[in-house]
This record gives C-alpha cells, structure tokens and sequence, in this order.
C-alpha cells in the first residue's frame, strides 16, 4: 500500500467517501456554474471561414499563414506541412486534437503529427469582440458573472430560483442556447456546488457538454481523476504528489493532510486536502481589479542586442506600444513597468522599476522599460522579451496631470536618454 494512503480503495478502484469529513466547514450548499468555450479562437474563425469545419485546423501562425483570395474567388489557406519556425499552437479544433496536437506545443512537432492540419494567424480583436459578445448574453439571464478570461466565466446561479429545481439543467441548456445565438459558438457548461468542482466538471463532456455534479458524486466521479486535474495543482506539485504515491485526486482526499502540510507548507498542504474533498468556499467575485497587465514575444530565431539591435529595438517599441494601448483600453495606468527576458539558455530575467508617477504614456512606459533592460547582462543572445505594468490604477486616480494619465519620465530615461536598442524608433504616444 502507499505510504500516504490511510483508508482502502474500493474493488472498483475507487476511494470511499470519508466517514468523517475534515475539518472545515462548507458554506450552505451552492450552485455555481463554469462556462468555457470550446476550442475559441479555432471556432471564431470557423465563423468567418465555415469552409473549415469539420477539417483539423491549428490557430498561431504568423502573418505569412493568413488566407490569400485565388482568381476564382475561392480561399486558400496555410498548411501546417510548410510551417517553419519556432511558434507554438494557441488552440487548435477538436479535429486538430484527434492527432494529438494541443495548446502550447510547439508548431513544427504539431506539423509532424497533423501536417495537412490549415493553420490561420490569431486575431485577438476578433476574439474580444466574441468574448464580450458571449458574456453580454449569459448577463442577460444570470447577472452575477466572474470574468475569468477571454473564454471563461463562473456564474453564480443562486439567485436564480429556477435553477434550484432540477440542479440548474435547465437553467445551463438555456445559457447555452443563449451563447449559441449571441455568437453562432458552442460552449462547456459545468454545474456544482462550488468553483473548484464546478471548473472541473466543466471539462467532462467537452465539447458542447452540460455536467452537473454534486458534492456526493465527488468519490464517484472526481477521485478517479489524476491530481493535476485540479485547477491549482500544476507540473511541480503534481509531481511532488506522484512521488509521494499520490497520483489520482483520491489518493490526495486520502493521505494524511499533516503529511501534505509537511511536505507543502501549511496553507497549499491545507488547501490540497480541501480541494481533493471538492471544498472550496470561494465567492463568485463580479469584478477583480488586474495586479498586472503585460505584453511577450518569443522571437522566431534567437536575438542578440548589439548583432540585431535594430530589430530588437523595433520590437521592443512594439511592446511598449501594445502595452500602453491595453493600460488604454482598460482604463488603467501603471507606476512600476517591469522587462522580462528570457535568454537561449531557457534562463528568465526581470528587472523592473516603480515611476514617480502613474502613467500609460508609450514613451514614458518605453523609457523605463529600456532603464530596467540596461540593468541585465546582455551578453547571451534572446530567446522573449517581454514588458510589464504593475501598481495599477483606475484611470486618473493618482495620477500627476489633471486630465488622467501623466506622462512621466523615469529617473532612470532622464539620466540615460538614449534609447537601449540603438537605432530604434521612439514609440507613439500611447494618449
Ligand atoms: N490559449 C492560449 N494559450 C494557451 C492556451 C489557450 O493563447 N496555452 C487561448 C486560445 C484558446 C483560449 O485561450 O482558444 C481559451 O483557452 P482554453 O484552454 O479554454 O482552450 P480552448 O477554448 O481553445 O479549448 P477547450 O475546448 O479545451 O476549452
Ligand atoms: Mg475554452
């Protein structure tokens, strides 16, 4: 038997439900829903190419694999075969994942095993604007909604008393049916007593699924499942558990939460015995205000900052730029801007830098970014660059000029005017 293991499984493999239930309290039962869209950006561009459906397609190419208009009319598209380069795929269709490709994996082993797979460029306007489309709609019938990204919400279904007759069934199709007429998308719907459970189960019958899962189904249906399954438990700790015998998500409801408070620290070993129990109080939270918003590229062949400074220089500017629209666009302004590099060797750098002042000026946001860059080592060749806002405010608060967003210009840019990359141009202002 594993070490960690205290009570036996069942002949099925699976884990009884614990005689005694730890020692937390769950809050009165709950009803909370997790909505996430199926393969988004890959069904976004099914909108707008239906030619596509049904066919492996594969999103995060660049520029070069956007679709060209033939003389008859007709598109024609990149395929994956004649990718070259080092991007990784952003999402791909159900299609695509039949021949093992996934999110994160890197483009040339993805046309190793999906070659004839059509890749398309992202197009993040295209996908906000959906986004924004499929959370109006899902507002419309069940208001209490927590944004947790550009595909994915938690809605509190308490206040809705017809989803308290059948455990929300009724209330999830409608969410759907509403999705799909906002936007012409499927989603996933998970239903359960709580966000932990309910995230978890949203995945259980992708795509176009609705589970509902109680908290007594959990030894059923939820403690068979690896432990990485949980949202919270990633890479590392799944492979401490693993080493400690605890491979499944019952074997950690059944080790010996001392043992896990040993080996993780009391608050994540607390949280891991919670967790594999399907308790979680967390409240679905309607507004949470962002502690960073930052903006990376990995470079398709490594850069050096002298050899290829022009172009570092550009695509630094880039950055600033983007960035200082997104501060815009939501309304913030930042007073600490951070850099993060990442080096051939795999090895990560941050350097970052708090202003006087808030600010979401490009040229201020620029300068101190190039001030946090010239306090790395720039000898090794790059690999990702990446520029960071931090210490947010809403727009205007705190901020030095009356009408919003001062600029400011660093300590750091006033003493070291000219720019790292040599040679690059000045960023727009981002006003
Ligand atoms: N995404 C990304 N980088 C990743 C994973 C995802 O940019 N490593 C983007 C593309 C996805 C979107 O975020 O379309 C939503 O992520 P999901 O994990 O929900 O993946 P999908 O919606 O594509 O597929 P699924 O049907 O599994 O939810
Ligand atoms: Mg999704």
């Amino acid at each position: 038997m594993r070490p960690c293991c205290r009570r036996r499984l069942h002949a099925n493999g699976t884990i009884p439900y614990t005689r005694h239930p730890p020692a937390v309290h769950a809050p009165a039962s709950r009803l909370i829903a997790h909505l996430d869209m199926d393969a988004f950006y890959a069904s976004v561009e099914l909108l707008r190419y239906p030619e596509l459906r049904g066919l492996p397609l594969v999103i995060g190419g660049g520029d070069a694999s956007r679709p060209a208009r033939r003389a008859d009319g007709t598109r024609s598209f990149a395929r994956l075969r004649d990718y070259h380069g080092r991007g990784v795929v952003t999402t791909c269709t159900y299609e695509a994942r039949a021949f093992g490709v996934h999110s994160a994996m890197g483009m040339m082993k993805a046309a190793r095993l999906a070659p004839d797979a059509v890749l398309l460029p992202c197009d993040f306007d295209e996908y906000r604007r959906c986004s924004r489309m499929f959370k109006a709609a899902v507002r419309v019938l069940a208001p209490v909604v927590e944004d947790r990204g550009i595909d994915e919400i938690y809605i509190d279904l308490g206040a809705i008393p017809a989803a308290r007759v059948d455990g929300g069934r009724t209330v999830g199709l409608a969410l759907k049916q509403a999705v799909r007429e906002a936007t012409g998308l499927s989603c996933s719907i998970g239903i359960a007593p709580n966000k932990l459970l309910a995230k978890l189960c949203s995945e259980f019958d992708k795509p176009d699924g609705l589970t509902l899962l109680a908290q007594a189904d959990v030894g059923q249906r939820v403690w068979p499942l690896p432990a990485r399954r949980i949202n919270g438990i990633g890479p590392k700790a799944s492979e401490k558990l693993a080493s400690l015998g605890l491979h499944t998500i019952g074997d950690v409801a059944a080790a010996d939460p001392e043992l896990l408070r040993e080996r993780f620290g009391r608050s994540y070993g607390t949280w891991l015995h919670e967790a594999a129990h399907g308790i979680d109080s967390r409240e679905v939270v309607t507004f949470r205000e962002p502690k960073s918003i930052s903006r990376e590229t990995t470079f398709e062949r490594d850069l050096h900052a002298v050899r290829d400074r022009a172009q570092l220089g550009r695509l630094f500017t880039g950055l600033c730029e983007s960035l200082a629209n997104d501060l815009a666009r939501k309304g913030y302004a930042s007073r600490t801007i951070g850099v993060k590099l990442r080096f051939d060797d795999f090895r990560i750098v941050t350097r970052d830098l708090t202003l006087p002042a808030h600010t979401r000026d490009a040229r201020a946001i620029r300068h101190a970014a190039g001030a946090c860059l010239k306090r790395v080592d720039l000898h090794r060749r790059l690999r990702l660059l990446g520029v960071r806002a931090a210490n947010l405010v809403r727009d205007g608060a705190n901020t030095r000029s009356a009408g919003g967003c001062g600029e400011v210009q660093s300590p750091y840019a006033q003493q070291h005017d000219v720019p790292l990359f040599e040679g690059c141009a000045e960023p727009r202002s981002g006003r």
